[in-house]
């Protein structure tokens, strides 16, 4: 039995039961048909002799081949790669103040959830480690219904209105005349439309940030972008906005450690997902909302129906509500990975829409799309998207409708079937819309309270530590010098300009260009052709909060520096000192990190105590840009790994990587790029036993660990 099924009592979980009803083991059964014929010889199809034609009359073949040709269904649009995980969500009070949504007000119900993660650009085959942002989508299986929220892991978007997703996907998207690049928006068609789109200068800050390369899927947060409306049983409205705090905090890997783990290993985070959940430990986020009452929508600086806009901690404070644990893994990754179909518009009562033109424009979108996806109208009947809440109404038929409906009646009102299904009153459930008072002309315009475009992305940048900062500067770099055409590049240099000046100075010299002197005046291109251009200028609104700590990821104190579920490479060889190793080991197992013994080849060596070591992975395997630090252990193991080049670049990986590096004895060191004198070692992250002050080596590199990197080993810009 797998970990994550012993520990997780599936009769208490509705949707584990109902999905039950669509489970099938064929152990111990027949291979059979399509139709339940049993296969006698599933190995040969049917032909005119042995060395003869095989003939059309083989429904057996042709049944089993023609499944084969059907298996593939469309990819999504975007985010077509992603992994997910069920589990449950719990309130930790009820927040009937607010809402009256029934899965936000017992502590005592956990409500199933299905959660999938993913990336945006990237296809189905591509790797977890692009600079993307991640999709993080939420399904719960209330008892009024299911609610998604569907969410990113940064807390903005790139546009204002819907009417521009096809463009921003389609410039993001591998170039169209050659399918290049795969997963990556460091090309010409990306960066020309951002270019030309000022209203993503705020994300564009998010998306260079170390945020777009999550060190697990299990350490990021997650946000719901948008304003939401929570609606209480006074049908009073107060706006919300969601968040996800992770439970191990939030934490990142470097672009060159990003790039090569795309080579080592591209399942990175699925795998690192699943294993996560088989071995128990299982991820946890907790739910924050910002609340506003319906009375201060206008009290912002900012647009609260503006996607391309947060609302910074100092003004209204995160207030934790909840816990989401995932702690089962699939059974079938397509039947439910890929199958699930997410929907903004999937709400219960107590929760609702507001106008911000991007969900609006979303609400269309994803019904639209299930359908060339998954088919068909009937998609709310695969048994991962299925309710758990019953489900009677009178739409009918379609492709692959699963539902046998009894009856003549399929239409309201009727008389036939004594008026059945029901409507419901509102104190019976019944969902109506927010009775918000709109009394407009019939524009296709914007509003000018959207035309700040550079404030909060000064904001971001502000918010920052300078490494932090570094890292945008660099990622930028990279960006823009892979563009082929220069006037892109002044371009986003100009706009960069009117974000922070020294961003775009430092940006400017790594491309070898300078900033233009009068950059070129970002046009809104969201006005129409008769409006008042004035009004529509981009403009900067000073903004009361100048800097905010919980933006930056290793300026926010309340994100955890636990070592849980971190990996560790022992780098062994014969005659390692396995009191070392063991003595290691239980101290990191204990904080709950894991260790792997990586030597120069699989099976076991021979410890300097004369016992056989089992070998986790050989060093052709391995490779530092898989673990979260490194150890050597030693004994005659420091002597042999000296003349072994692939220890020796796994020890420099991992310094360039800022990695906390642990060593009983240095002489290895010597043939390193660490300075092994110098007496900064300690407070870089370098743990050397024979010199550490500390009597207990194994605490002073936990210790270390807690930190995660050591970004003083960074060169400055
Ligand atoms: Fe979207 C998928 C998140 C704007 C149209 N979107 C999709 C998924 C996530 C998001 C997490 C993957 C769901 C899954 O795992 O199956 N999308 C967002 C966020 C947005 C956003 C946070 C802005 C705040 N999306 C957005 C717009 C449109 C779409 C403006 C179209 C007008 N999104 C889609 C889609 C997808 C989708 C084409 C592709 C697959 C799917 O829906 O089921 O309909």
């Amino acid at each position: 039995m797998k970990n994550s099924e012993k520990n997780l009592d599936d009769s208490k979980n509705q949707k584990q039961e109902d999905l039950k009803l669509n489970k099938s083991d064929g152990t111990n059964q027949f291979m059979t048909t399509d139709q339940g014929l049993k296969i006698n010889n599933d190995t040969n199809s049917l032909k005119a002799g042995e060395r003869g034609p095989s003939l059309l009359e083989d429904f057996i073949l042709r049944e089993k081949i023609t499944h084969f040709d059907h298996e593939r269904i469309p990819e999504r649009i975007v985010h077509a790669r992603g992994s997910a995980a069920h589990g449950y969500f719990q309130v930790y009070e009820s927040m009937e103040k607010y809402t009256k949504a029934g899965f936000l007000q017992d502590p005592n119900v956990k409500t199933p959830v299905f959660t999938r993660f993913s990336t945006v650009a990237g296809s189905r085959g591509s790797t977890d480690l692009a600079r993307d942002i991640r999709g993080f989508a939420v399904k719960f299986y209330t008892e009024e219904g299911n609610y998604d929220l569907v969410g990113n892991n940064v807390p903005v978007f790139f546009i204002q209105d819907a009417i521009k997703f096809p463009d921003l996907i389609h410039a993001v998207k591998p170039e169209p005349n050659n399918e290049m690049p795969q997963a990556a928006s460091a090309h010409d068609t990306f960066w020309d439309f951002i270019s030309l789109m000022p209203e993503s200068m705020h994300v564009i800050m998010w998306v260079m940030s170390d945020r777009a390369i999550p060190r697990s899927l299990r350490m990021m947060e997650g946000f719901g972008v948008h304003t939401f409306r929570f609606i209480n049983k006074k049908n009073e409205s107060h706006f919300v906005k969601f968040h996800w705090k992770p439970k191990l905090g939030t934490h990142a890997v470097v672009w060159d450690e990003a790039q090569k783990i795309s080579g080592k290993n591209s399942d990175f985070h699925r795998q690192d997902l699943w294993e996560a959940i088989e071995n128990g430990n299982y991820p946890e986020w907790e739910l924050g909302v910002q609340i506003i009452p319906e009375a201060d929508e206008h009290k912002f600086e900012f647009d609260l129906l503006d996607p391309t806009k947060l609302i910074p901690e100092e003004l209204v404070p995160v207030t934790i509500i909840g816990k989401m644990v995932l702690n089962r893994n699939p059974d079938n990754f397509f039947a439910e990975t890929e199958q699930v179909a997410f929907h903004p518009g999937h709400i219960v009562p107590g929760i609702d829409f507001t106008n911000d033109p991007l969900l609006q424009g979303r609400l269309f979108s994803y019904t639209d799309t299930q359908l060339s996806r998954l088919g068909s109208t009937n998609f709310h009947e695969i048994p991962i998207n299925r309710t758990i809440a019953p489900m009677h109404n009178n739409q009918r038929d379609g492709h692959m409708r699963q539902e046998i409906n009894i009856g003549r009646v399929s239409y309201h009102p009727n008389s036939l079937g004594g008026g059945c299904p029901f409507q419901s009153k509102i104190d019976e459930g019944g969902f109506t819309s927010f009775n918000e008072r709109i009394d407009a002309h019939k524009v296709r315009d914007r509003s000018e309270s959207f035309s700040d475009h550079f404030s909060q992305a000064t904001l971001f940048f502000n918010s920052q530590a300078q490494i932090e900062k570094n890292h945008i500067i660099k990622a930028l770099r990279f960006e823009l010098g892979k563009l082929e055409t220069l006037a892109i590049k002044t371009r986003m240099l100009g706009l960069l300009s009117q974000i922070d000046k020294t961003l775009a100075d430092k940006v400017a010299q790594g491309l070898g260009l300078k900033v233009p002197d009068t950059p070129e005046k970002p046009m809104n291109h969201g006005i129409g052709a008769n409006a008042d251009k004035q009004k529509y200028e981009p403009k900067k609104v000073i903004q009361s909060v100048k800097s905010s700590d919980a933006l930056s990821m290793l300026k926010n104190k309340t994100l955890s520096n636990t070592i849980a579920t971190r990996q560790v490479a022992f780098l062994c060889s014969e005659g390692v000192h396995q009191a070392s190793v063991n003595a290691m080991k239980t101290a990191l197992e204990k904080a709950g990190a894991s260790a792997k013994v990586i030597a120069p080849h699989l099976g076991t060596i021979k410890t300097g105590e004369g016992n056989e070591l089992t070998v986790d992975q050989s060093f052709l395997i391995a490779s530092s840009v898989l673990f979260d630090a490194v150890y050597i252990p030693g004994g005659k193991n420091s002597g042999f790994l000296s003349s072994n080049a692939d220890a020796i670049e796994f020890i420099n990986e991992a310094f360039k990587h800022c990695k906390v590096i642990g060593i009983d004895e240095f002489e290895i060191l010597n043939k390193t790029n660490i300075d092994v004198k110098s007496d900064k070692n300690a407070e870089q992250g370098i743990i050397i036993n024979s010199k550490t002050t500390d009597k207990n080596f194994t605490n002073a590199f936990i210790d270390a660990m807690g930190h995660h990197r050591f970004w003083n080993r960074e060169a400055e810009l």
